[in-house]
């Protein structure tokens, strides 16, 4: 079988602040992308949020200079991020970008985009795991109010896109098996994944030595469990004083990291990947129709928490 190569890159980024502004923003956006069209990337991914500093850190009340509707797109493109959509289309990349969206019905979604060579939306993946809380915890050092800030999305589709089947995740959807799985029975055989990600984890400090393990530890296990190449791209550093876990890295069907990030600034890293690698474990080892048994699985639908056995 004839391969299907395309170099993708993950587009990380550093910190954004809370004063900087979304045309200062898309500027970097732009280096990241013009540095890709120097090195021929033909799908370069850009972290969640990637427009703003990550706002659920902080519990925001509707203030005379500051509203929460400041940090999110009523529009994609609108008016700044159109500058994005027409240099990608002029270099003929196609992007991936997380933004804050706000729809005409007032609903909030943590949302991904996918648009292609040509300039054209393909799809949008609104994030299904919100973490965190949806109440101001002072006691914290720093909030995480997605829960509060945001709406689930409803499912995880995939695309044809790029030569193969594309699907996107963001961030704490990267920590739950089922994200990758269903988007592998979609058919997916490139997950697209940007997050923000704190190395403190209040709940739980002692998470936090272990922060970048368990980054790379789910992305790697949801590639090779999945037979998928997994990008993930972060928006990293130290933003408003919270320090953020970069990492960015490519991932192949075998699991192994085929790129890294070496920095906590705007980097980019890039792979040549051969889809039809996707083949070597999903026409094998992970050959779905022939080995899965959905019909044992009833707990992972019927369920949300475990329900423990009887007493002995
Ligand atoms: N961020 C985090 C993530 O899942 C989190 C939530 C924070 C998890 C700190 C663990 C520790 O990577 C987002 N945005 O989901």
């Amino acid at each position: 079988m004839d391969n299907r190569n395309l170099r993708i890159a993950a587009a990380q980024l550093g910190p954004i602040n809370r004063n900087e502004t979304r045309s200062e923003v898309v500027e970097r956006l732009l280096e990241l992308l013009r540095k890709a069209h120097n090195k021929q990337v033909q799908l370069i991914v850009y972290p969640e949020l990637a427009l703003t500093t990550f706002f659920p850190r902080w519990f925001v009340e509707e203030e005379e200079d500051l509203s929460l509707d400041d940090f999110y797109e009523k529009e994609m493109p609108g008016k700044e991020t159109k500058k994005l959509f027409d240099a990608a289309k002029d270099y003929g990349i196609g992007f991936c970008l997380g933004y804050a969206e706000l729809t005409e019905l007032g609903e909030r979604f943590n949302t991904q985009i996918l648009v292609d060579s040509d300039g054209l939306t393909v799809g949008k993946y609104r994030k299904v795991h919100l973490p965190g809380h949806e109440e101001h915890e002072p006691w914290r050092a720093f909030q995480h109010l997605e829960r509060r800030y945001f709406q689930a999305g409803e499912s995880f589709p995939t695309w044809q896109a790029f030569g193969g089947v594309v699907g996107m995740a963001i961030c704490n959807d990267r920590r739950w098996s089922e994200t990758y799985r269903c988007l592998a029975l979609g058919g997916a055989e490139l997950i697209l994944i940007g997050y923000n990600t704190p190395i403190h984890y209040a709940p739980d400090p002692t998470q936090d030595e272990h922060a970048s393990f368990h980054n790379h530890l789910v992305m790697q296990a949801g590639a090779y469990q999945n037979g998928c190449f997994v990008v993930g791209v972060a928006k990293g550093g130290v933003e408003e004083g919270v320090e953020s876990l970069s990492d960015s890295c490519i991932i192949a069907p075998s699991g192994e990291i085929i790129a890294l990030s070496s920095t906590d600034d705007d980097e980019l890293i890039v792979a040549d990947i051969d889809l039809n690698l996707c083949r070597n474990y999903k026409d094998t080892l992970f050959d779905f129709d022939r080995y899965r048994k959905p019909g044992s699985y009833g707990r992972i639908t019927n369920q949300s928490g475990a329900i423990l056995p009887e007493e002995t």
